[in-house]
């Protein structure tokens, strides 16, 4: 076996920001100046709300041992919200002039599909058959208030045609917020994130599942009445799954879930470069847009990664890489030089820390204009178990609290540092894996990998990070192999 140094060098964070404003238009109602004020205020409201989200990514850190790098050309890519489309409200017809014919019949509105995704998935866990979620994701770029074409609300239905969850009408999932839907026999993973909405038949192993714009059953489960679907290649009926279908899995109650991609490389380790979505993608194939992540980097049949379930519901924060932003700790020295990146080579084999770790500090802006009460971070891509040779096997910890001193950087001094002039003092939150360590749920004995969380736990409700503010973080990875490396994630907030 190649020896190996473990000298991490050569970095790059860069952060890379595309952002896509939307405008769309209000009418524009001429007949009394109250109803002109009125528009004026719809068009705002609806500018507001149709500015498209931006999609920023960090790319952490793409490191070589074994030699010193001059410092790292960051890697610039282009990013693009690729799922998102932006719906405009249908504008109610109350300033009509004049009346249509009262007996031409009004088309249903229709959600199209794509709309809703299925974006998470488990149709058994550690607790058995029944230990099963399924996560909805808004992917319209605007809220959306459930509406159905028939019945109570929307369907989460599996392939034998029986409906498992309502999403009932009126229900509002915010622009990139989530719905959970859970068999509740056996769901595990309630205290990462609770159910919107419960049910009790099993789901079959690698049996497809829907998601309908209605609950009526029957003839009304059609193509057309679909948001989206998802099946394994055993799934018979094409209206439960998209494209072929996921690879089939063996069944083992291991934690695992099926996970959109978020990163645009479709869960592989070893692909190295920007991500080029940070949203989920819908390209109608299973077979690419999801990948397969255990607790265990278990290979059950359906590609193996190291990586944790992720649940999210209608209360779980939600991406905000557009507007909390982030700056290396001190801009004066580079990105891969501490107090940006700092290497312990202390070996410790039980925290998943063979070759010592790697802390990447950063500064996070919160730039969303009002109070943040959650912040955490979701891993999109890392490489991690198994990889290769030549590829670092990365396992995300929980970080404890830091201090930096001999800051340089006057900007992150005014912000955070003591005194608020250079040199200062900064104290670093440790991102904490949730879950993970201290019993909690998803467990992830052996480290953090794809679609884990990492939270700030001193940001609450109670002490928030204001607008503008910023809050230093120190992010760590325990090192169980050397080699190139690549660290992706999305920032996640409330509100
Ligand atoms: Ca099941
Ligand atoms: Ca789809
Ligand atoms: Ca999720």
């Amino acid at each position: 076996m190649r020896q190996r140094s473990s000298r991490f060098s050569a970095i790059v964070l860069s952060l890379l920001v595309l952002s896509i404003l939307v405008v769309t238009a209000a009418p524009a109602f001429a007949r009394k100046p109250k109803k002109r004020k009125a528009a004026a205020e719809e068009a705002e409201r609806l500018k507001r709300e149709s500015e498209a989200r931006i999609v920023a990514l960090y790319q952490m850190a793409m490191a070589r041992t074994n030699q010193i790098a001059t410092p790292s050309q960051p890697v610039n890519g282009a990013m693009n919200d690729s799922g998102a489309s932006i719906v405009a409200p249908v504008t109610p017809a109350t300033n009509a002039q004049f009346l249509a014919d009262d007996a031409a019949s009004v088309a249903p509105v229709v959600p199209a599909a794509g709309t809703l995704l299925i974006s998470e998935f488990r149709l058994r866990g550690p607790s058995g058959a029944n230990d099963e979620f399924i996560e909805i994701y808004n992917n319209s770029g605007a809220d959306h208030t459930v509406a159905a074409i028939s019945g109570s609300g929307y369907a989460v239905a599996a392939s034998d045609g029986v409906v498992r969850c309502t999403i009932p009408n009126a229900t509002v999932i915010p622009a990139g917020g989530h719905y959970l839907c859970a068999n509740s026999i056996a769901y595990s993973l309630s205290t990462y994130a609770t159910a919107d909405a419960t049910y009790t038949t099993d789901i079959p192993d690698n049996a497809g599942i829907a998601l309908f714009n209605n609950n009526s059953g029957g003839a009304s489960f059609s193509l057309a009445n679909r948001f989206d679907a998802v099946g394994s290649t055993s799934e018979a009926n094409t209206l439960y799954r998209e494209g072929t279908g996921y690879p089939t899995l063996t069944p083992f109650s291991i934690n695992y879930a099926f996970v959109r991609d978020e990163c645009g490389k479709s869960g592989s380790i070893t692909t190295m470069g920007p991500c080029t979505i940070s949203t989920p993608k819908d390209t109608d194939n299973n077979a690419v847009d999801f990948y397969f992540v255990d607790t265990n980097g278990t290979s059950a049949g359906a590609g193996q990664r190291l990586g944790a379930p992720g649940p999210q519901n209608l209360a779980s924060p939600i991406q905000r890489n557009s507007t909390i932003t982030a700056a290396l700790l001190d801009s004066t020295v580079s990105q891969s030089s501490p107090p940006n990146r700092v290497r312990d080579f202390t070996s410790v084999p039980a925290q998943n820390s063979t070759f010592g770790t790697l802390s990447i500090r950063r500064r996070f802006v919160n730039n969303t204009g009002a109070n943040v009460t959650r912040l955490r971070f979701r891993v999109i891509d890392v490489t991690t178990f198994p990889a290769p040779s030549g590829f670092a096997d990365l396992r995300p910890r929980t970080a404890a609290t830091a201090v930096a001193a001999g800051i340089n950087d006057p900007v992150t001094c005014l912000a955070t540092g003591a005194p608020t002039t250079t040199p200062c003092i900064v104290t670093l939150q440790g991102a904490d894996l949730e879950g993970g360590e201290g019993g909690e749920n998803p467990s992830q004995p052996n480290g953090g990998g794809f679609n884990s969380s990492l939270a700030v736990g001193t940001i609450t409700l109670g002490t928030p990070l204001a607008n503008g503010a910023s809050i230093n973080v120190q992010f760590l990875l325990g090192i169980q192999q050397t080699g190139n490396f690549k660290l992706y994630v999305n920032v996640e907030a409330l509100p």
